[in-house]
């Protein structure tokens, strides 16, 4: 096979060393679109330019280096035979996980009142908090939402998950399958965590009729993506005191706009897309092991659904 690396927002030395070291049976160029097409039937890609498809016009399977696909699905360009494959955790769940745990006890805890006391030099225990009193609900239970429903299980938090299909291997959690069972998650639901893929159903999902379902005070933690969440409602229900506090890492446009509210509102929490980074070393094994399956005809995981959009 002839491998593509084509991540233009990085420099490629490492991962093509990487990569070659993998598979020193196959050959590996780095895209240059002022240079002629390498006839290349292997991509390796994050958020490629349109042009990688109609200049490389040999590609056959594009290896997506995360685990959400949407920036490659929106691409008209992309091949309509192609298929696309996407990192399955690679080390990102468990970065999600420390991510949402991280943003969940900074508000369960109290963390952001200690953090204003110290700046005020003052010592003032607050009362203490009941995990009953925070139930979690986490948004998409694949990968990665599973491993952050596990790791807060163990913690002994109350957590509930909601999916398409539903799961039932997580010990402690409770799971809530399809369109009719979301009334009842969110109303059980004090901190909602994002981690669905963004496709035409999720787009624009949390809005002001999910926000208002959920627990007064309600907690918002969004690892998904940005354009799932409408940040306008967010802001109204921050206002009305219906969400109490946020912790956001991605958004509907990134980099955050500087004269977006979000960046004045204390109660939100801002990270620039940072909350799970695609590892090289684990993801460079991932996809060698996949193409060396795919070239002995072997069946893989991953591949991604046109039709699901995830
Ligand atoms: P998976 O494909 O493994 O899981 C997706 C989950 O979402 C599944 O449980 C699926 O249900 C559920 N789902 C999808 N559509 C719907 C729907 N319409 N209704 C209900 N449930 C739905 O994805 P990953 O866990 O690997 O990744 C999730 C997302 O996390 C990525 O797509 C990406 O957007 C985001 N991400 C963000 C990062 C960051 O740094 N902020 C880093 C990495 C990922 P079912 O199980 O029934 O199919
Ligand atoms: C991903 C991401 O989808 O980094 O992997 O957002």
């Amino acid at each position: 096979m002839h491998l593509l690396f084509a991540h233009p927002g990085t420099p490629p030395e490492e991962w093509v060393a990487a990569l070659r070291a993998a598979l020193p049976e196959h050959h590996v160029s780095i895209w240059n679109p002022n240079a002629p097409a390498t006839g290349a039937d292997v991509a390796l890609v994050w958020k490629p330019p349109a042009n990688l498809f109609t200049h490389e016009t040999q590609l056959k399977t594009i290896f997506n280096l995360g685990a959400g696909v949407d920036a490659v699905l929106a691409l008209p360009t992309f091949p309509a035979d192609a298929r696309l494959i996407r990192l399955e955790d690679a080390g990102m769940a468990v970065q999600m996980a420390e991510y949402v745990l991280f943003a969940l006890a900074r508000a369960s805890r109290d963390f952001d009142v200690y953090d204003a006391q110290q700046r005020a030099g003052q010592w003032q225990p607050a009362p203490g908090t009941l995990r009953a009193d925070w139930p979690v609900g986490i948004l998409g239970l694949g990968r990665i939402g599973l491993q952050v429903a596990q790791t807060l299980a163990t913690l002994g938090y109350d957590v509930a998950g909601w999916s398409r299909s539903g799961r039932d291997d997580v010990a402690g959690m409770t799971s809530y399958a399809g369109a009719e069972a979301l009334p009842a998650f969110l109303a059980r639901t004090r901190v909602l965590v994002n981690v669905l893929p963004l496709t035409a159903e999720t787009r624009g999902f949390i809005d002001a009729s999910v926000l208002a379902q959920l627990k007064s005070g309600a907690h918002v933690i969004n690892v998904g993506r940005g354009e799932s969440l409408v940040e306008k409602d967010l802001l109204a229900a921050l206002a009305s005191g219906q969400v109490a506090g946020a912790s956001l890492d991605v958004f509907e446009t990134e980099p955050l706009p500087q004269d977006h509210p979000f960046w004045r509102d204390a109660r939100v929490h801002i990270t620039p897309h940072v909350a799970a980074r695609t590892l090289l070393e684990e993801s460079i094994a991932q996809i060698a092991s996949k193409v060396r399956a795919l070239a002995a005809g072997q069946p893989i995981t991953g591949i991604v659904s046109r039709d699901r959009g995830y």
